[in-house]
């Protein structure tokens, strides 16, 4: 089958999801195989920056106290179990991984501030929406970590701001909890209108 190749345009932004030492092999939440989404990222990281656009990169950036490290958040859902005490905020597993080739003009979008609320989405209590529609973008390239939380989460707030989302499927992995959640929520992306892309098909 033939695929035409991605053309990044004016409009379009590369959106990294918690690339974090914390949830990379010897983390304190480590997402199984989410070394291997840097390469991937790093392909797009140069593509779009070369070409002049947008690259945001959000970070879980918790205190101390954060309600996800005791299961007491008030937003959590039904039946879910807390979480390792992880990305809190300053600390060296908060950091983005130096293999990870952010250019300085990278906009950070720092989540998960508040101690009693959950905050899987970049778009959930930051300003990230208002901020890339005042800069005209449309179009959102979506990787990053993890799959089934806050890569989810920010995909399906995106596509209720109204940007058209483009999954970067060999640029997520996914914690599975449960067995499948990973393959679960792609197709729930997919469900809700995001579209999947794929690295080889970034034109070079
Ligand atoms: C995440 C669990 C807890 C994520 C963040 O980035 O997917 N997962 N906090
Ligand atoms: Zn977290």
């Amino acid at each position: 089958m033939q695929t035409r190749l991605i053309e990044p345009i004016t409009g379009d932004a590369l959106l990294i999801v918690d690339v974090q030492k914390d949830f990379l092999p010897g983390g304190a939440l480590a997402v199984p195989q989410g070394e291997q989404v840097i390469e991937p990222l790093n392909r797009w990281i140069e593509h779009f920056h070369a070409a002049g656009l947008l690259i945001i990169a959000t970070r879980d950036w918790h205190p101390p106290n954060h309600c996800s490290f005791d299961g007491s958040c008030r937003n959590r859902s039904e039946g879910e179990s807390p979480w390792p005490v992880h990305c809190v905020a300053e600390t060296e597993g908060a950091e983005f991984p130096a293999e990870l080739a952010l250019p300085k003009e990278t906009l950070v979008v720092s989540k998960g501030m508040q101690p009693d609320q959950e905050a899987y989405s970049g778009f959930q209590g930051t300003n990230l929406a208002t901020r890339l529609h005042k800069r005209g973008i449309e179009r959102l390239f979506v990787g990053g970590l993890a799959t089934d939380y806050c890569v989810l989460e920010t995909v399906l707030d995106a596509l209720r701001e109204g940007f058209q989302v483009f999954l970067i499927r060999d640029a997520v992995r996914a914690v599975n909890r449960q067995p499948g959640d990973g393959g679960r929520a792609i197709r729930q992306m997919q469900e809700s209108g995001a579209l999947l892309v794929h690295t080889r098909d970034l034109a070079t």
